[in-house]
């Protein structure tokens, strides 16, 4: 893809890469750069456009990458600044850019600035982070991390707390330092000149805080430092910029993915991933999903951003369960229930987003609590045993929403450890792999591998896709998601049937003749949809 006209990721497709989980190249048991080169050629079939990496940088791993020690250095399990550099190199020449994951809200402990921020009050690295004056079990306030426990950590030495929002291993940087922004623009552009197409930005709507008001995201200054922190890095070349933003609504996200480029390219918004969880309860506690309540939603925001800012499209990622496991069916329509949610959301205005595995239908996994690698899970489960909860529910709830799902090993065939690796690896592999593998796939033309390409390729073919504004129809049927899309003389129809129960359909009026773009179930059954039945049709109004 040429990534030099304006929003030209409009029409792109992104893949993210959990690196600890693609490719082991050593047999150390985690995945490494040189893995990725092996399966850019994979990535070339598939025909996605961009590579989003999640962390690679220096860290020790307190959570998985996402506590950086050194932002320019690449840690030695995935390999050197050299992979790096041929991994760019070798994904350009295959016409596939490379996102970097940058993590600006919070550092590593073990990040130089932090270590020399501990020396002393006055050290010239001290107010690179937030600190409060404090004593011992005396809290500047009662802020939580949102891994559980206090988001305040004490250093006797300095009489001092330090501000962190998620472990204490990932103290929060102080964005009202223009030292800290300064350092991490110039950081951003030694990646830029090293030929990246972009950034993933993680929790970039917490940059902006005031912990003694409780403001922990969307504070005042935000807008004003992405605005700063575009003009000076991301603008200076045509960069595709993705925010993660679990506090973002609909007008905020005209801010952030404004059209004059002043912020960023697109955020993620997590709407949609609340809706199946019980009011006012953290993700643990889940509640059934409503169809109407997810379909007004999508309306909302594909209303909300057409011709005003830019939506991403994603029902997967490395923090989410794996949504066949979620909202799809895991047994005997697990492949046509994964098809029916791309068509879901491909279908749709916004960049779509396919998490590793997704394009295979990879489900969730049920593991053991000494199975577990996620802090987040692993603080849930201490928690909840004290508090009473069984052991059973705990370890259910980890099963329906714990990260580890996401995190398994990448299936690639049906040999030893699903051909990921040679050693252990360090999250168990899914026993599914001896079915659910990229080789089998490969080899099926009616696999889910190859209706994601499929999928993928009419994005590039039918401008409607990129262009065409959206209307929900059947707003309040609690079986069918349907809907149109519309440009100049060109109109698709996606029609999707979730859940195991035919339903009854008649074609609206006028599309009879049209062409079925892409379907889940080879033939088409008069006055029926048939179980997780999806479906595309296209047609040309001038005709
Ligand atoms: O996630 C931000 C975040 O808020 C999530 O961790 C969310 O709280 C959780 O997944 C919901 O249960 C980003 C990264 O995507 C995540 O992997 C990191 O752990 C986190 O930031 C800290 O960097």
């Amino acid at each position: 893809m040429e990534r030099t006209e304006k929003n030209w990721w409009h029409s792109a497709v992104v893949y993210q890469i959990y690196p600890k989980s693609f490719q082991d190249t050593t047999g150390s048991g985690t995945g490494d750069l040189k893995g990725i080169l092996q399966r850019l050629d994979y990535l070339k079939t598939l025909g996605v456009d961009l590579i989003w990496l999640s962390p690679v940088f220096a860290s020790p791993q307190v959570d998985n990458g996402y506590d950086i020690s050194d932002y320019q250095a690449i840690d030695p399990m995935y390999g050197t600044l050299e992979d790096m550099d041929s991994l760019i190199q070798e994904a350009n020449r295959r016409g596939i850019g490379i996102m970097l994951d940058l993590v600006l809200n919070h550092s590593s402990d073990r990040h130089r600035w932090f270590r020399e921020a501990l020396k002393s009050r006055d050290n010239p690295f001290h107010d690179y982070y937030i600190w409060r004056d404090g004593g011992p079990d005396a809290f500047p306030n009662d802020m939580r991390s949102a891994f559980g426990g206090p988001a305040w950590t004490y250093v006797p030495q300095l009489g001092q707390y330090y501000f962190h929002q998620f472990a204490p291993e990932q103290p929060d940087l102080n964005w009202e330092n223009p030292a800290v922004r300064r350092a991490l623009y110039d950081m951003i552009l030694w990646w830029m000149d090293r030929g990246v197409a972009g950034f993933r930005l993680d929790v970039i709507d917490q940059i902006a805080k005031e912990p003694d008001r409780h403001i922990t995201i969307n504070g005042p200054r935000l807008h004003e430092f992405l605005r700063e922190l575009s003009a000076e890095t991301f603008r200076k070349g045509n960069l595709v910029t993705v925010g993660e933003a679990w506090g973002a609504d609909v007008d905020r996200a005209k801010r952030y993915s404004c059209p004059d480029g002043s912020e960023l390219s697109m955020v993620f918004q997590f709407e949609h991933m609340g809706l199946d969880q019980q009011p006012g309860k953290p993700k643990w506690d889940t509640a059934p999903l409503s169809l109407s309540a997810l379909k007004a939603c999508f309306e909302k925001w594909q209303h909300g951003l057409h011709g005003q800012g830019w939506n991403s499209l994603f029902l997967n990622n490395h923090d989410l369960p794996r949504i066949v496991s979620r909202w799809g069916d895991e047994g005997g329509f697990r492949e046509t229930s994964a098809k029916l949610l791309a068509v879901m959301l491909h279908g749709m205005q916004g960049t779509p987003y396919i998490f590793q595995g997704e394009e295979l239908g990879m489900t969730n996994m049920r593991m053991t609590v000494d199975q577990l690698q996620d802090v987040e899970a692993k603080n849930l489960y201490r928690e909840r045993l004290e508090a009473g909860y069984p052991e059973g529910q705990i370890l259910e709830s980890i099963y329906r929403r714990g990260r580890d799902n996401a995190r398994t090993p990448m299936q690639w065939d049906d040999g030893p450890q699903a051909g990921f690796t040679t050693g252990t690896p360090w999250l168990p592999v899914n026993p599914n792999a001896a079915r659910i593998n990229a080789k089998a796939q490969l080899a099926d033309p009616d696999s889910v591998f190859h209706f994601y390409r499929r999928l993928i390729a009419l994005r590039k073919t039918y401008p409607v896709f990129r262009m065409g504004d959206f209307t929900l129809l059947l707003p309040e049927h609690e079986k069918l998601f349907v809907y149109t899309r519309a440009w100049m003389d060109q109109e698709l129809l996606v029609i999707c049937n979730f859940g195991a129960d035919p339903t009854s359909w008649q074609l609206p009026e006028g599309w009879a003749g049209a062409k079925c773009l892409i379907a889940n179930y080879p033939d088409a059954a008069q006055g029926l949809l048939r179980p997780w039945e999806a479906k595309i049709l296209y047609r040309r109004t001038d005709v």
